[in-house]
């Protein structure tokens, strides 16, 4: 039944089969995250970052209404050129298929198809959250739903404040997803590393963070886990830089009326205009950090599932 809507990459079958690590990567982060051509060579560059330390990366897309778990090269390509893509959440799969359209998984559905493949382990910049301002405007990612229901870990360089970074944790607390600060006490900011909210765990190796997620899925205590990751020191921004380009795109967005989906592409791209590209260049380096310990997160959890 699963075949019939669902096509998973053979080098990444047979990886899962296996029980070898894979590492799942989404793709509107390519396609409505960062600008072409950084976009692809990013992707391409995460994905060999994941085997360098010794995973399958498995980009997760949906092409012609068929929904991909590993992606080519030339797949990757057309997702970061082409303007006939939909950014596809939970409530877009349906239609994505029955109207053979081309989608980009955002966190939730990369988290859903990663699942339905058998693939435990995601590595992303950063999530969805709670918007500043929801209490107005209701503006809360569906990817926190995802992660209180769905098996995956999600290995990020935590929220932007874009969002609400208070709110998205107290939202992840009442849904039961455990927040874990990977070598922090702190969770990260994204573009820095401290947000001055803590985290529920401090972990300091990839073997910790496997042996807490068997147990967590052992016991069935559904859902996904939060990885904070840290943005490496030397690509950090400077914390007033970053504020004020966030706080200029809020105003643009409100004086724009930007509302729904086009709301994070929306602010990404003007943070990266108003820091001349400099918020780019954190951006792209912070995926690479997060696809390392991804991919060592998961081999340590196909080593102690063996
Ligand atoms: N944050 C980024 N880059 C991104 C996204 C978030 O730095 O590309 C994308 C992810 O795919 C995430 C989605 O799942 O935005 C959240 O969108 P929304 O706020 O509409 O749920
Ligand atoms: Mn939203």
């Amino acid at each position: 039944m699963l075949e019939k809507y669902l096509q998973v990459h053979p080098e990444v079958k047979k990886a899962i089969e296996a029980g070898e690590p894979v590492v799942a990567l989404e793709s509107t982060i390519i396609s409505h995250g960062m600008p072409y051509p950084k976009n692809v060579e990013m992707a391409k560059n995460v994905s060999k970052i994941i085997r360098e330390n010794g995973a399958i990366p498995a980009t997760i897309a949906i092409i012609d209404g068929v929904l991909k778990v590993g992606l080519t090269e030339e797949e990757i390509e057309f997702l970061g050129t082409s303007k006939d893509v939909v950014k596809a959440s939970r409530r877009d799969l349906p239609f994505i298929i029955s109207k053979k359209l081309n989608g980009a998984t955002t966190v939730a559905t990369t988290m859903i198809l990663a699942d339905l493949a058998g693939v435990k382990v995601f590595a992303t910049g950063g999530i969805g959250g709670v918007h500043r301002g929801a209490q107005e405007t209701f503006d809360i990612s569906a990817d926190l739903q995802e992660l209180a229901n769905t098996d995956v870990a999600v290995i990020c360089a935590g929220a932007k404040s874009i969002l609400d970074i208070g709110l998205t944790l107290e939202y992840l607390e009442t849904n039961g997803v455990p927040v874990i600060g990977f070598g922090t006490d702190e969770f990260p900011a994204f573009y820095t590393r401290k947000s001055g909210f803590g985290v529920d765990y401090r972990v300091d190796s990839p073997m910790e963070v496997a042996t807490a997620l068997k147990a967590k899925w052992d016991l069935n205590l559904k859902g996904g886990m939060v990885i904070g990751n840290p943005i490496p020191n030397e690509f950090e921004m400077d914390y007033d830089t970053i504020t004020n380009a966030i706080e200029t795109a809020l105003k643009e967005a409100e004086e724009n009326n930007i509302a729904g989906k086009k709301v994070t592409p929306f602010l990404l791209d003007k943070v990266k205009t108003i820091t001349a590209g400099k918020s780019l260049e954190s951006n792209i380096e912070l995926v690479y950090n997060n696809a390392k310990i991804a991919a060592q997160i998961a081999k340590d959890l196909a080593d102690i599932n063996k």
